[in-house]
């Protein structure tokens, strides 16, 4: 094994992992010397908890191995600030083994429309710079992809591939300005240090980007910290684009080049229909070609219950507590109404105003039971240009994007 060729030294870390998953098992695998080197056993408990440990994320749900996907389950999201160790990752490729030191990180910004181009280290960026912290919430365009059928290729998230930290960093608008936008800027695009899984260098496993006003909005930042703490490798260290409210595949991770483009981007996941939808409904299973396939931007409203777990048995006569948040892409929510009768009737809940612009909302109220038995609590968000979520999973698409379906929980009354 040469540690130089990066595609042998992976394989030997798939091999050495993959090893460690069987052993933990802690029981006798017969048929061990048919074994395929780096096969995962397909019970993933003891492994996926061993991954999801190692990156200080404990009750998370491994999806995949390689590249990392995990999601948080619902109720594990009823923090108003999601700590790290509950925020979904979400990987396209191998993360960077060892950043170095941070203030010395380079982020070279240049394309072919800016005016200045120039690297920057993170210190400069740090010291040129005023710092921002704002909550903003992340969500994967394949956010509940699960529950399309026919269904679509991809992590079949269900509902946790969202969060809402806080971020601290520098606008990426003064960045940019700083480095000159030339009038005919369309597009500005990210590369991080990231690897293929190929391992081809010349391959990146995601370069995507938003247009020149997503990014120029004041919300959009160049983050070094999560949470008043350096950003934890698996979510970018040491440096990312936070754009909210946007599919979170904008936000890139491990920030190493900006480009400002002189046309909509062009790098990998912007085409073949990755973070795209039909540009007009199509019916389930259709096959779409990509020049009817168009590129998604703000994400649709959605909620979520975090509180309490999904099949919690509660006491007759015991009025119960209920929360979660609600988010709306590049809107505000306006409403959350909660339905214990499979939505024959609704009532409102308490909603808080967000902290700041692309922050979710908390809601919360209380619930009455009238009877023993099995109950749902359904919850449905408004935003405010009127649209509500739709109760049943909406315009089925080839890859399995923005399903804002209500959320459902399950409510024994004992
Ligand atoms: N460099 C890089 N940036 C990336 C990705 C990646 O694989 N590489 N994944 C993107 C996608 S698809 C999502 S949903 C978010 C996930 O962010 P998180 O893992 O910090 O939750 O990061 C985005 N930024
Ligand atoms: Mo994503």
């Amino acid at each position: 094994m040469s540690q130089h060729n990066p595609r042998s030294r992976r394989a030997f870390l798939q091999a050495a992992t993959a090893a460690a998953a069987w052993r933990s098992l802690g029981l006798a695998v017969p048929y061990a010397r048919y074994l395929p080197i780096g096969l995962m056993p397909v019970v993933a408990t003891a492994a996926g908890e061993d991954i999801l440990a190692s990156l200080g994320k404990p009750g998370l749900k491994l999806l995949g191995d390689r590249p990392i996907n995990a999601e948080t389950p619902a109720h594990l999201l009823d923090d108003a600030v999601t700590p790290a160790s509950r925020l979904f990752v979400r990987n396209n490729g191998v993360p960077p083994e060892s950043v170095g030191d941070p203030d010395l990180w380079e982020l070279r910004v240049h394309g072919e429309a800016c005016l200045k181009p120039q690297t920057l280290t993170l210190a400069e960026l740090k010291r040129q710079f005023r710092p921002v912290t704002l909550q903003l919430q992340l969500e994967c365009a394949g956010n509940g992809r699960g529950e399309f059928r026919p269904r679509t290729s991809g992590n079949q998230w269900t509902t946790g591939a969202i969060g809402c930290p806080e971020w601290t960093g520098v606008r990426l608008a003064d960045v940019l300005t700083h480095c000159g936008v030339a009038g005919n800027a369309v597009y500005v695009a990210y590369k991080g240090a990231d690897t293929h899984l190929s391992g081809d260098a010349n391959k990146s496993p995601i370069s995507r980007g938003a247009p020149v006003a997503k990014a120029m909005e004041k919300e959009s930042l160049l983050a070094f910290a999560m949470n008043g703490a350096p950003i934890p490798p698996v979510h970018g260290a040491p440096l990312r684009l936070v754009v909210s409210g946007w599919p979170a595949s904008v936000s890139g991770k491990w920030l190493r080049e900006l480009l400002v483009r002189d046309r909509v981007h062009d790098g990998e996941k912007m085409d073949e229909g990755s973070y795209r939808m039909p540009c007009k409904p199509v019916a389930p299973g259709a096959k779409v070609p990509n020049d009817e396939m168009c590129i998604i931007g703000s994400l649709p409203v959605k909620s979520l219950i975090t509180f309490p777990e999904s099949g919690r048995s509660v006491a007759l006569g015991t009025p119960v507590a209920l929360r979660g948040h609600a988010w709306a892409g590049d809107r505000a929510v306006k409403r959350v109404d909660v339905s214990t009768d499979f939505g024959a009737t609704w009532q409102t809940t308490r909603l808080k105003a967000p902290v700041n612009r692309l922050a979710w909302q908390h809601f919360d109220t209380e619930l009455k039971f009238s009877q023993p038995g099995y109950y749902e609590v359904w919850a449905r968000a408004t935003d405010t240009a009127g649209h509500a979520q739709p109760m049943l999973v909406p315009g089925w698409n080839p890859k399995g994007y923005l399903n804002n379906a209500c959320h459902r929980i399950a409510v024994q009354v004992v």
